[in-house]
């Protein structure tokens, strides 16, 4: 009886015909990544609690792009976990979203018509919903990429999940899957700063968030203010997510994978960008050695600088421009 691991093809809702790494035993193929801990991609079919059925088949062929196939989430979750996996092991060197080589697992088809998804520390586990209207479920790259984000947060800076460190907890599930989604480099999911431009949540093809200008969704914060830790945490992440765009790639117009960015200023000064590259590295030296549950954003600011200056030097342009991007959205020295 054969048993191991194989590459399989996954067709996915979002991201086109991809590779799955699956495992083989006898006839039979499941959804375990036994390159990436193991990693599991189960189907709820409809059920809120549990694992329901892990993905099993007897052929290495997963879901036909569409929704009424089951597997069709289940390719794009199976997806989105090895790229994020990929992601921190080969940009950061993190061996897994808790640094321990142990994979976590995805559920998909969670209830009906649940239009979110979620991580869950008590399980070690990811949830898709299946969206409604559309069916379109929320296995996108980037949702992907900031949920099991929430994990690495809570696995290192453990950032509480209100106020200020609630929005740098939100901004860094958001700036992680960007830069997954960046990485991965799919054709069908091009790298962008927008949040869930693929999802289509609000039924009129615009994304739930926008980096280069947080407040194009009517709600979130372009730039701190004292009352910045009232928000909702999903706004007040705008600040985090307006300084790493302005960090990676500057203030003012620039058009990435065809996509436009206008990115304003507090102070009206411009920015000049170091690069996605760095700024990720910056973010994720400061997140695991340098925050800490009730980090706000002017001890962010504090942390990304003595960041950036182990990693450049403090009289580098890099952390100059960290310094830039922080009074750029307001948050000063
Ligand atoms: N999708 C939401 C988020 O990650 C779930 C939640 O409310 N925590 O922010
Ligand atoms: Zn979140
Ligand atoms: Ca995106």
């Amino acid at each position: 009886r054969y048993q191991g691991v194989k590459t399989g093809i996954g067709n996915t809702r979002y991201s086109g015909q991809v590779s799955l790494t699956t495992t083989q035993s006898g006839s039979n193929y499941t959804l375990t990544d036994g390159a990436r801990g193991g990693h599991k991609t189960y189907n709820l079919n409809h059920g809120s609690s549990g694992t329901g059925t892990l993905f099993s088949q007897t052929n290495d062929t997963w879901g036909d792009g569409t929704n009424s196939n089951a597997a069709t989430a289940g390719a794009d979750a199976h997806y989105g976990a090895a790229e994020t996996w990929d992601f921190y092991k080969n940009v950061f060197g993190r061996n897994g979203i808790a640094d321990n080589g142990v994979g976590a697992y995805s559920r998909t088809h969670y209830g009906n018509s649940y239009v979110n998804a979620f991580w869950d520390d008590s399980c070690f586990c990811m949830t898709y919903g299946d969206g409604s209207g559309n069916n379109d479920p929320l296995t996108s790259l980037d949702v992907a990429g900031h949920e099991m984000s929430h994990g690495v947060t809570s696995a290192t800076a453990d950032l509480n999940y209100s106020g200020e460190s609630g929005g740098l907890n939100e901004g860094t599930s958001d700036i992680f899957a960007t830069g997954m989604e960046f990485y991965a480099n799919n054709p069908s999911d091009p790298g962008d700063y927008l949040i869930g431009e693929k999802i289509d949540i609000n039924g009129d093809g615009t994304p739930l968030r926008y980096m280069d200008k947080p407040s194009k969704d009517g709600a979130s914060l372009d730039y701190w203010s004292s009352s910045a830790g009232n928000k909702d945490v999903h706004y007040s992440s705008g600040i985090a997510n307006h300084f790493f765009y302005l960090l990676s790639e500057g203030s003012g117009v620039k058009v990435i994978n065809g996509v436009s960015y206008n990115s304003p200023t507090y102070d009206g000064l411009p920015v000049t960008g170091i690069g996605r590259d760095k700024a990720l590295q910056i973010w994720y030296r400061a997140l695991t050695t340098k925050w800490t549950s009730t980090t706000n954003y002017a001890a962010a600011r504090t942390g990304t600088l003595a960041a950036a200056g182990e990693l450049y030097g403090t009289s580098s342009n890099e952390y100059n421009a960290v310094a830039d991007a922080w009074a750029a959205v307001a948050v000063g020295a």
